[in-house]
């Protein structure tokens, strides 16, 4: 059996004949993952209307890709109130925003308190507010900084109302690019390891990877692997999304963005790997909402969402700022052959456009 009759047939490739998808033909391999995609999704292409909160952009650990800790070459440190952040939720709340994506950088002048109290503030105001908060990097940053345990620190996230979990700090997994990117930043095994206890309390995060800065195929490939194995045992992931490395403003000096035909591969590849996955993001922040669309056809079926605001790939020249209209991304959506269905954060349908 060649390759594409492998994975037409549904059987899991091992990393050799998984980079090997690399050679195939643009077209041939997206046409195995839109196969996957109208299987499992036909022609809907989910979406939500949430709002990211940054809160503070302070932080101790020095990843070189970071263009939004204000340690970098953006020294503009900040630090919100409660009440700040309440005011967004507040207004977000009022124009029928579902989700609130809160994540932060590792700032230890905060208190741990400062981090978790909030996320109650927000469920006693608004209890129908899903809050998506804190990645596996903050809950390693809160459980060093406060001699807590991982399991300490995600049971809190619980108590204090955390819904799911975010999928960034996931980077690049394997350990020599890792160190090379995000020296002193948790590990790829801690990054399992949290997530994995997280499911095991029965609830759902994503999972994100790093790409286009200094990896290579084989690297992106262990990556979703790597991310299989854990979905096996846990099946908390309810996302997978690719972040296309931005290059502005950061340490990495990566002068050469990645081509589309290698964005979209990816996508394709891992629509095709990740079979116990159920969603793919084409996070159209960081691969530009035309790319974003056209990932439609190779394997994405979610475009995230409104966003409102965005702060860390914007800092790195994603243009991203000012998130985007609800009815411009449903036209666009429409547009491009697909059925835009609004969704909730754990995936229920709300509302097709
Ligand atoms: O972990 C930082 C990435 C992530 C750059 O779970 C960069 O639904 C590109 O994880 N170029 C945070 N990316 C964002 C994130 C996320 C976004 C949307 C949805 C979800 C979700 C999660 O941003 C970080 C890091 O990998 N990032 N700098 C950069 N220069």
């Amino acid at each position: 059996m060649n390759l594409e009759q492998k994975v037409a047939s549904g059987i899991r490739l091992n990393q050799d004949e998984a980079l090997q998808l690399y050679e195939l033909d643009l077209f041939i391999l997206g046409k195995l993952a839109d196969t996957i995609r109208l299987k499992q999704h036909d022609k809907k292409t989910y979406f939500n209307i949430n709002r990211h909160i940054n809160p503070t952009n302070i932080c101790k650990d020095i990843c070189k890709f970071c263009a939004y800790s204000a340690t970098r070459k953006n020294p503009n440190p900040y630090a919100m109130s409660h009440e700040q952040i309440l005011d967004i939720v507040k207004e977000s709340n009022e124009r029928g925003i579902t989700e609130v994506h809160i994540v932060s950088a590792h700032n230890p002048d905060t208190g741990l308190e400062w981090y978790l109290e909030v996320f109650k503030k927000i469920k006693i105001a608004y209890p129908n507010m899903h809050v998506k908060a804190l990645t596996a990097a903050e809950v390693h940053f809160l459980a060093e900084e406060y001699n807590k345990s991982y399991d300490d620190i995600l049971d809190l996230m619980v108590e204090y109302g955390v819904d799911s979990m975010p999928g960034g700090g996931a980077e690049i997994f394997d350990e020599e690019v890792r160190e090379y990117i995000c020296k002193g930043k948790l590990t790829s095994e801690q990054w399992l390891e949290i997530h994995k206890k997280w499911h095991e309390r029965g609830k759902k995060s994503n999972v994100t990877m790093l790409f286009g800065h200094v990896e290579n195929r084989a690297n992106r490939i262990d990556h979703m692997l790597r991310i299989r194995s854990l979905q096996d045992v846990s099946g908390g992931f309810n996302a997978f999304i690719p972040l296309v490395y931005q290059t502005e403003n950061n340490y990495l000096q990566v002068k050469k963005s990645l081509d589309a035909i290698e964005i979209l591969k990816t996508y394709a590849i891992s629509r095709i790997l990740l079979d116990n996955v159920p969603n793919l993001k084409a996070y159209w922040v960081t691969s530009t909402i035309s790319l974003a669309l056209i990932a439609q056809e190779f394997g994405a079926n979610d475009l995230d969402g409104t966003i409102e605001k965005e702060s860390i790939n914007s800092a790195a020249g994603a243009d991203s700022a000012n998130g985007m209209q609800v009815q411009e991304f449903i036209d666009l959506i429409k547009n491009s052959g697909f059925e835009p269905v609004e969704r909730d954060s754990l995936y229920n349908e709300l509302k097709a456009w």
